[in-house]
Parts: structure tokens; C-alpha cells; sequence
């Protein structure tokens, strides 16, 4: 068995944070397959065995099962010594923009991106909202990221990480990423990185409905 369990499906950037933490850091790890589209994150056993929360990821290290992606990289900066903060105040900057990225940046992108991208809804006046959020916390990412080559300047973090969760998703979602070129460069970056994977090629199960 692998060092590392990630409960996870290719459709979730949520989990391909995870996986991209376990990839860069060159981590021994294997994928349990989450049938989200199938409901299994609403069965009483995946809320009983897996995750009271009834969500991915999970991650199973050493007897222990983690959620809350961002949970889980500070968990995993911790213990591998890898992405993490190098003072207190970087470690305040790294949760800055992890609870940013969680509440602001992936929540509103990941939904609008879902319901647009993956579902194909037609719009109406919530996937204009939830566009107007999303480029909203695009545009103070985009900002924050001229002149810098990650979050915190010089070295990727897990800030970076979870940030990164969703923008290498290819679903269309009505936001022209030219708009965000210190995000393009960023994501170019990222790409540079060893280890560094496309989420549907590390990530099991469905990449569209
Ligand atoms: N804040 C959570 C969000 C996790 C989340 O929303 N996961 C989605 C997939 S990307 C999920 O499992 N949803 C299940 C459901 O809503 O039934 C995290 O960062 O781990």
C-alpha cells in the first residue's frame, strides 16, 4: 500500500490540490476514486466511514484521514517539511490566502465553473453572479502576483497549492484568462515545477457529465 490515500475525482480542484502537494513533493501516494456524479459524498456510509463533512478530498496518512483541503496541506507542509511557511509570518501570509482561495477565489469559480463548464447550463442571473465574484478574486490574485514569481515572492507554498486547485481546469467558463497575466505567467510557473501534472492525469474517474 502507498504512503498516502487520496480520496478524490478528477472533476474536483479541491482534490487535485492534494494531489499536486503529493506530485511536487515526489510522495508515494494512490487515489481512491469518489463517485461524486454517482452521489457516494451523500451515502450515510461515505458520511460515516469517510467524511462527516461528505466531501473530497480525504487524505489517509498514518492512521489518520484528514479533510478540509487546506487542512490537509498544512498538514502535509508540516510533516514533509515541503511547501511550508519558514516563519510566523509567513505562515500568517500562507493562511491569509488559503482562507482567501477557500472562501473567495475557488469557492465562486468552482461553482460557476461547474454549473457553466461541466453541467452546461444556460445562464441566468446566478452564473452572472457567481461570474462577477470570481473575477473579482481573480483580479486581486492577478494583482497581488505582478512582480512576484509565487504568493509569498520567490518559492511556491501552499498558498500556491491551493490556489492552484482550479485554474488548470479546461472547461469554459466565460472568464478570458488574457485578462489575468500575472496569473498565465503564474500557472507557467507552476507548470515548471517537478512533478508538476495535469489534474485529469493524476486525478481518477469522469472529466465531464
Ligand atoms: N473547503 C473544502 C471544499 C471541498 C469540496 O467542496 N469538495 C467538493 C468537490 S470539489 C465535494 O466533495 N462536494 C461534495 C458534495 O457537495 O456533495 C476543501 O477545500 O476541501
Amino acid at each position: 500500500m502507498s504512503d498516502y490515500r487520496l480520496h478524490c475525482f478528477a472533476l474536483s480542484g479541491n482534490s487535485y490540490k492534494v494531489a499536486l502537494f503529493l506530485q511536487l513533493a515526489g510522495a508515494d501516494w494512490e487515489s481512491v476514486f469518489v463517485d461524486y456524479l454517482g452521489g457516494e459524498t451523500h451515502t450515510d456510509r461515505y458520511r460515516s466511514e469517510v467524511n462527516e463533512q461528505g466531501e473530497a478530498p480525504v487524505l489517509e496518512h498514518n492512521g489518520l484521514k484528514l479533510s478540509q483541503s487546506g487542512v490537509i496541506l498544512d498538514y502535509l507542509a508540516k510533516t514533509t517539511g515541503q511547501f511550508g511557511p519558514t516563519s510566523d509570518d509567513e505562515a500568517r501570509e500562507i493562511w491569509r490566502w488559503m482562507l482567501f482561495d477557500n472562501h473567495k477565489f475557488t469557492s465562486y469559480y468552482a461553482t460557476l465553473r461547474f454549473m457553466v463548464g461541466v453541467k452546461k447550463s444556460e445562464e441566468t442571473p446566478v452564473t452572472a453572479f457567481l461570474r462577477e465574484r470570481a473575477v473579482g478574486a481573480y483580479r486581486i490574485v492577478d494583482k497581488h502576483l505582478v512582480g512576484k514569481d509565487f504568493i509569498l515572492g520567490s518559492r511556491p507554498t501552499i498558498a500556491d497549492i491551493s490556489l492552484a486547485g482550479y485554474v488548470f481546469m479546461p472547461e469554459p467558463t466565460g472568464i478570458e484568462s488574457s485578462e489575468f497575466p500575472a496569473i498565465e505567467a503564474w500557472k507557467a510557473r507552476l507548470k515548471q515545477l517537478p512533478g508538476w501534472r495535469h489534474p485529469y492525469d493524476i486525478l481518477p474517474g469522469p472529466t465531464s457529465l
